[in-house]
């Protein structure tokens, strides 16, 4: 059972495949003078705190509070270590919002013992775009687990979302609440073999020595499709233009104008990594891929401290095989010195998958909406959305 989730405005277990439950909105908007005007109360000890992620000492005070605290996997081997930058990029899009930026400190020491996010997004659902808040970084210090923190701050940011006049949000989750929207999966291309093996990450396979591993993984040092080169700004209205045409196939997807490919697609050193391929004859731009920074730290390992890890973010093949684009990704990305490639078998990331030497992880991500329902899940491939 689900004490508090029951009581939200989310599809319930209970009326999965109930057919003549309408899709779109749970519960109604209501006037803003009838969203709550005062914080919900927290155990009397501590005190809610806005984030400031212009400040250097907040950010870090966030990014300590993450690197120690925040998602680990299921046999606590890494811990997910954002870096301070990619907080800044994560939590300040276009149109941001201050008040959603959420912490909660120890009122004696004033120490900051938990954090969640909003940021303000557009997102359609089948033929509607909705504006939303994708919800991240909740993240609760371990020494305060269990106590019903997680719920005070849901119902807190929902009331600064609301008091925006948004009704909406989504968010990714590694544990199954109601209800998915869709499940997916992770999928890890080793780039540095031997590394991912010293430190737990991965298993040499049955009958695999080393050298035989090291030599399956490898790749070329350079790029092979001709015109493949780095995002620059003179891109960005032909990059927002094949993404648009690219996510307009899927159920749901994020609807991106140029601001939003601006600050989300341009290149951020170690924060984001986009490339294109530029027609060398009509100079057009056919293709685009990108992938994101998250290292994890490594727990408990006297040789490693640090898993350096690229994400597959959004990617688009009009003229260059699908294949042959991504190939290109994994070589810029081992060029770039990361250990390991992941991508999610969202959108057409299954038909590169399996050819290109992804394994598939451990542990699923599931995809969530509040207050507006499907009337039935999605498949990985019918969703255009990464969250970070
Ligand atoms: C979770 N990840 O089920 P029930 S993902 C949502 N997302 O409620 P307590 C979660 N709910 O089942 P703890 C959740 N994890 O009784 C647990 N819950 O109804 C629910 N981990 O609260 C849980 N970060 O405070 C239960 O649990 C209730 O002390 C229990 O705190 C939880 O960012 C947590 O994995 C996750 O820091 C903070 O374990 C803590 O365990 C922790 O007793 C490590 O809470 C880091 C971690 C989560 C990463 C993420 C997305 C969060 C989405 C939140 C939901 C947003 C809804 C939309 C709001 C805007 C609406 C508008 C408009
Ligand atoms: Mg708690």
């Amino acid at each position: 059972t689900h004490k508090f989730w029951e009581t939200q405005p989310v599809g319930q277990f209970k009326d999965i495949g109930d057919t003549s439950l309408p899709e779109g909105p749970i519960e109604p908007a209501t006037p803003l003078s009838e969203v709550k005007q005062e914080p919900y109360n927290l155990p009397s000890v501590y005190e809610w705190t806005t984030c400031d992620m212009n400040s250097d000492d907040m950010c870090s005070e966030v990014y300590n509070l993450l690197k120690n605290n925040y998602v680990e996997d299921d046999e606590n081997m890494f811990r997910f270590n954002y870096s301070k930058e990619f907080l800044r990029w994560a939590l300040r899009p276009p149109g941001y919002y201050q008040s959603w930026h959420i912490g909660v400190r120890a009122k004696t020491s004033k120490k900051l013992v938990a954090f969640i996010s909003g940021i303000p997004a557009r997102i359609r659902v089948r033929d509607e775009v909705v504006k939303m808040a994708e919800i991240n970084f909740l993240c609760v210090h371990k020494k305060l687990r269990s106590k019903r923190l997680a719920p005070v701050m849901i119902k807190e940011v929902t009331r600064r979302v609301h008091l925006e006049n948004i009704w909406q949000a989504a968010y990714t989750a590694g544990v199954i609440l109601p209800t998915p929207i869709t499940t997916c999966q992770y999928w890890h291309r080793s780039l540095n073999p031997k590394k991912l093996i010293d430190v737990g990450f991965s298993r040499l396979g049955p009958r695999m020595t080393m050298s035989r591993t090291i030599k399956l993984y490898k790749l070329p040092d350079t790029p092979v499709t001709p015109g493949f080169r780095k995002m620059e700004p003179r891109d960005v209205p032909a990059v927002t233009r094949l993404l648009r045409t690219y996510l307009s196939q899927f159920g749901v997807a994020t609807d991106f104008d140029e601001n939003d490919v601006e600050h989300w697609l341009l290149p951020r050193e170690d924060v984001v990594d986009s490339y294109l391929v530029e027609s060398p004859e009509t100079h057009d731009v056919t293709d685009f891929c990108s992938f994101y920074t998250l290292p994890s730290t490594i727990l408990g390992n006297p040789n490693y401290t640090t898993l350096k890890a690229a994400y597959s973010y959004y990617n688009v093949a009009t003229q260059t095989s699908f294949l042959q684009l991504m190939n290109d990704a994994l070589i810029v990305s081992k060029q770039k010195g990361f250990d390991v490639f992941n991508a999610l078998d969202v959108m057409h990331n299954e038909s590169f998958l399996k050819e290109l030497k992804f394994g598939p992880g451990d542990g699923q991500l599931h995809y969530y909406l509040y207050n507006y329902r499907l009337k039935s899940a999605l498949k990985p491939s019918e969703l255009g959305l990464v969250l970070l």
